[in-house]
């Protein structure tokens, strides 16, 4: 597949508590960052998003009473996944890690997502209640961006929804799998169903040939 000068590379969530020692560590998730490095690279436009929450954050267990992470609620916009408090606004652990820097610094953009308290986001155009955007689709199409590329973390969760809104926003979009880690298999079993379903296309790093 050769890439385009329409084409975008998305680095979702490349940071320091989606990696190992983090707060919301996910396998093998520091090992991506020189892949990613290296599909910069060959893009004309590089965007990053940045989890980037406040301590109230309705995701968090320490905002409910008894509650554990990896439990579901019920929330005004439907069930919410409870996480470890993570990528809290200022803090190491919601820097980009520092693999990924050469990728970040290229980025012409780092568009932050997950800071409304009232409501988590996993997709980086849209919050978890589906109405609220964060630009990125305005800012892709103002750069004349046709399709995006989707690396980074985690696959079944903030990949996954950036990808499928991308979708729907009218892009087309391909994710380079082997520059995603997941949190866990059944999720990510059900993010390629999804994939599936929505014409989301996935191709390893190395399907990949630059265009002139
Ligand atoms: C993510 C859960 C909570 C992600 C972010 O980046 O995939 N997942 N916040
Ligand atoms: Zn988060």
């Amino acid at each position: 597949m050769e890439t385009a000068a329409t084409d975008a590379l998305l680095v979702i969530d490349a940071q320091n508590d989606f990696c190992e020692g983090g707060a919301l560590a996910v396998q093998g998730g520091a090992g991506i960052m020189p892949l990613i490095n290296r599909l910069a690279e060959r893009f004309d436009t590089v965007i990053a998003t940045q989890d980037w929450h406040t301590p109230d954050q309705i995701s968090f267990p320490s905002n409910h009473d008894g509650a554990t992470p990896f439990t579901e609620i019920e929330v005004a916009y439907g069930r919410q996944m409870l996480w470890p408090d993570h990528c809290l606004q200022g803090t190491l652990g919601a820097d980009f890690h520092p693999d990924v820097l050469p990728a970040v610094t290229k980025a012409l953009a780092v568009v932050r997502k997950g800071y409304n308290p009232a409501v988590d986001s996993y997709s980086g155009f849209y919050e978890n209640d589906r109405r609220t955007a964060t630009g990125l689709a305005g800012l892709l199409r103002d750069r004349g961006v046709k399709r995006v590329f989707l690396c980074g973390l985690a696959y079944d969760y903030c990949v996954r929804f950036t990808a499928e809104d991308a979708v729907r926003e009218g892009f087309e979009a391909v994710v380079i799998e082997d520059a995603c880690r997941a949190i866990a298999e059944e999720t990510a079993a059900a993010a390629k169903a999804g994939f599936a379903a929505l014409g989301v296309v996935e191709i390893a790093a190395t399907d990949l040939t630059p265009h002139s």
